[in-house]
């Protein structure tokens, strides 16, 4: 049975001193529940061994002397030790002052330091030799977070089918921020994260920019879900985290919870509450919130002494400069706030700065009037969402930053731009001033909604999907050549007398160039053409979209077939061109040709490519969003346009085309198999539409169809690259050559 690995800077444990001894004890957090949860409910994922890897916060020396006191059932622990000095680099460093602030939108924050990146790096790689260690192939891995980002490309390079999830709890920024890393490191993170099976977002605004930015720097294409990368398929998607809702449900009435609030409401008196609880983070836009409830308070002058604003702040990352100037500066605000604003009887602000222990935190959660939550950027926001739980009493009302990933779901909150001080006070005061029967409805449909996608829900679903890209993977793996194939292969193509090759060009025989004119075939590639043709046993045609006045050019001195613009014409071996159908071209193509020329204007460096029987539009150079963005709108437009018109409209590799609707590869292969009557077909090709002439030949079990790249095909076998075909090709041309001696 296989074993679960969950990945997570820290190990989910601390390590005290009592009586001389060292203990380690499981703390408690979201993560933890959700794994419990997942493995104590979900009987079909039973792992033999749950290992959690992380840095345990202690030394090496008092690790191994501690004691473990919790009773050890639910996690064995791979603890990762790391310098102190690596640590700091790659913690407070490049975790904390380059990522952390990026991913947040807050770039002028971000210290692009060499070092911090050689020890994030470093640091994952210690990760990944401490796991390599102990992992086997077949087990499971879960990676967390922004500080891990290449660890599951070091795992993948080391176990080619171990299975990987990789889950960001931050926001992924647009490219526009992400380009702003040295391009060196954006590759680097971008690979590493690429090493997963599955890579998880909160939201589906993060899983557009990450996708957006594979797209943009490393050149990958991807259907909005799953990437080709590294002979693999890879989904990304999102899975917004939820928590452990009936824990917060529950608690409303439990005894300690019960007598806290009691003490919270004699504080609070006759007065409105308005609660928050934040980690000190210049992301959770604190200073926002307090402008917002000062502006509150001066608009509306009848609340003073009449509401209280609990703010509760966590202490964290304090040895950060950043993080202790907030600090410094919420102290000031908090001071100057209530000295220029209260009264001898009254803070309107009551500030704590420490850790709240559970039950104190769903006692300001349920005795509170509002939640006032303004973070400037949060991948998602847990209080949020354990705030609205925790009303089992179903009254309150939650204020959110519309900047939170949770605000996708929380959307009965009442939504603010944090940056906009009049919108939070006026929202506070309809807040404040909210009816029962709305509170309730609202509440309602946020509580039904944690309800049903909470956090076990969550690690299920994350799961779930992580095996389903895994048995999608293998599907396309088992079609890929191997060498046992390729030695059938070789034995079925040496005992054939009538062999027929139908060949692709662009992206088959020879990768894309910038423009197809500089596409030219190489010395190489022509030489080994020339060898297999000299086999009378063989007939060999390029099958081409291209016209036949560069076919010709570029194959004239070979004795091989051409078909040009998917099968318009064809010219036999030693023979002429003939025009397969009749077509009058002029009756449409400058309907058409008007329609590209539009969209050539509207998108710089796209040009249309002009041929007898049909007209292509091409944006392999355009700039990537413009050019898919205007390919989605002239595909539609021209479909419009040619619905009553017998056209064909064709999706290709960077390149929209219009035809004429009975051309196509498949006719065009059909009718030179029925000339040679074959008894071996090699055909390749590596777009859409090259798929009809697959279609035709799955039948027919003397043939061996082959799809170059690693999309869903119709053709039997998959190859990576058109270097990789040349290959094959040289190996049958030599295979001849050992059958003529
Ligand atoms: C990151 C992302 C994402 C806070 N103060 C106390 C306390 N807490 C607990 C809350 C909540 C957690 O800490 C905070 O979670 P958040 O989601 O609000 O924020 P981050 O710590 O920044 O977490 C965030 C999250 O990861 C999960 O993916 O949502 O966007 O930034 O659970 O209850 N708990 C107690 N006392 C406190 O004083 N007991």
């Amino acid at each position: 049975m296989s074993r679960l690995f969950i990945v997570s800077n820290r190990l989910p444990l601390t390590v005290e001193q009592k009586d001389g001894t060292h203990l380690y004890r499981q703390s408690s957090g979201g993560l933890i529940s959700a794994i419990k949860a997942f493995l104590g409910k979900d009987k079909e994922n039973v792992f033999s061994e749950t290992v959690w890897v992380g840095v345990p916060g202690c030394s090496e020396h008092v690790w191994n002397a501690a004691v473990q006191s919790n009773n050890h059932e639910d996690f064995t622990y791979l603890p990762i030790f790391l310098n102190w000095k690596k640590y700091e680099l790659y913690y407070n460093g490049f975790s904390n002052s380059v990522l952390w602030p990026l991913f947040h939108y807050f770039p002028s924050f971000a210290e692009y330091n060499t070092q911090y990146y050689q020890a994030y790096i470093e640091s994952n790689s210690v990760f990944a030799e401490s796991m390599a260690e102990q992992l086997n192939p077949d087990d499971n891995v879960w990676i967390h977070d922004y500080h891990l980002l290449p660890l599951a490309g070091m795992l993948r390079k080391k176990f080619p089918t171990l299975t990987i999830g990789f889950f960001l709890h931050i926001p992924f920024p647009s490219f526009e921020i992400f380009r702003m890393i040295p391009k060196e490191w954006q590759r680097g993170l971008l690979e590493g994260m690429l090493g997963a099976d599955l890579i998880g977002f909160h939201t589906l605004e993060y899983t557009g920019h990450f996708l957006a930015c594979i797209e943009t720097i490393l050149l990958l294409e991807h259907d909005g879900q799953y990437i080709s990368w590294d002979n693999r398929q890879v989904k990304a998607d999102a899975f917004p985290i939820s928590i452990d809702f009936s824990l917060f449900n529950e608690a409303y009435d439990t005894p300690e919870v019960v007598s806290a609030r009691l003490r919270y409401e004699k504080i609070k008196g006759d007065k409105k509450l308005i609660f928050s609880v934040d980690r000190l983070d210049y992301t959770k836009g604190i200073s926002n919130r307090l402008k917002g409830y000062e502006q509150f308070l001066l608009d509306n002058p009848e609340y003073a002494e009449k509401v209280t604003f609990a703010l509760n702040i966590v202490p964290s990352r304090d040895s950060i400069v950043k993080y202790a100037e907030r600090k410094k500066i919420i102290d000031e605000y908090i001071g100057s706030f209530n000295s220029r604003l209260g009264s001898i009887g009254w803070q309107p602000v009551l500030y704590q700065y420490k850790h709240l222990s559970f039950h104190e935190l769903i006692a300001l959660y349920t005795a509170c009037d509002l939640a006032l939550i303004t973070p400037l950027r949060d991948g998602m926001n847990l209080v949020a969402k354990e705030f609205v739980a925790s009303r089992s009493d179903k009254r309150g009302v939650l204020v959110l930053s519309e900047m939170a990933g949770a605000a996708k779901e929380l959307s009965e909150g009442l939504l603010i731009n944090p940056n906009d001080t009049n919108e939070i006070a006026a929202m506070i005061k309809y807040g404040l001033e909210m009816d029962i029967t709305e509170q309730e409805e609202r509440m309602q449909a946020m509580q039904g909604r944690i309800c049903r996608y909470d956090v076990l829900a969550w690690a299920s679903d994350f799961f779930e999907q992580l095996k389903n890209v895994k048995s999608v993977q293998l599907e396309f793996e088992v079609k890929f050549i191997d060498t046992a194939t390729k030695v059938n292969l070789l034995r079925d193509y040496s005992r054939a007398e009538r062999r027929l090759f139908l060949l692709d060009y662009d992206g088959s025989l020879m990768p894309f160039s910038k423009f197809p004119n500089l596409a030219v075939p190489t010395p190489d590639l022509l030489s080994v053409l020339r060898k297999m043709a000299e086999d009378p046993c063989n007939e060999i045609y390029i099958i081409s979209g291209r016209d036949s006045n560069i076919l010709e050019k570029w194959f004239d001195l070979l004795p091989i077939g051409l078909v040009a613009e998917h099968g318009a014409k064809i010219r036999p071996v030693n023979g002429n061109w003939r025009t397969e159908v009749v077509s009058d071209t002029r009756r449409w193509i400058s309907d058409i040709e008007q329609i590209m020329e539009a969209y050539v204007t509207k998108c710089p460096q796209s040009f249309i490519e002009r041929k007898d029987f049909s007209l292509a539009w091409h944006y392999r150079n355009a700039d990537l969003l413009q050019g898919s963005v205007r390919a989605k709108e002239l595909y539609h437009e021209l479909q419009a346009a040619t619905a009553d018109l017998p056209l064909h409209v064709l999706n290709g590799h960077k390149v929209i085309e219009v035809r004429n609707a009975a051309i196509n590869k498949g006719v065009a292969a059909g009718k030179l198999i029925k000339r040679r009557n074959p008894d071996f077909i090699f055909a390749i090709g590596d777009d859409e539409t090259d798929e009809d002439m697959f279609k035709k030949l799955a039948r027919l079990s003397h043939s061996y169809s082959i799809k170059i790249g690693n999309d869903a095909s119709f053709a039997k076998y998959n190859l990576h690259s058109p270097h990789e075909v040349q290959n094959l090709l040289r190996m049958i041309s030599e295979a001849q050559k050992i059958e003529i001696q």
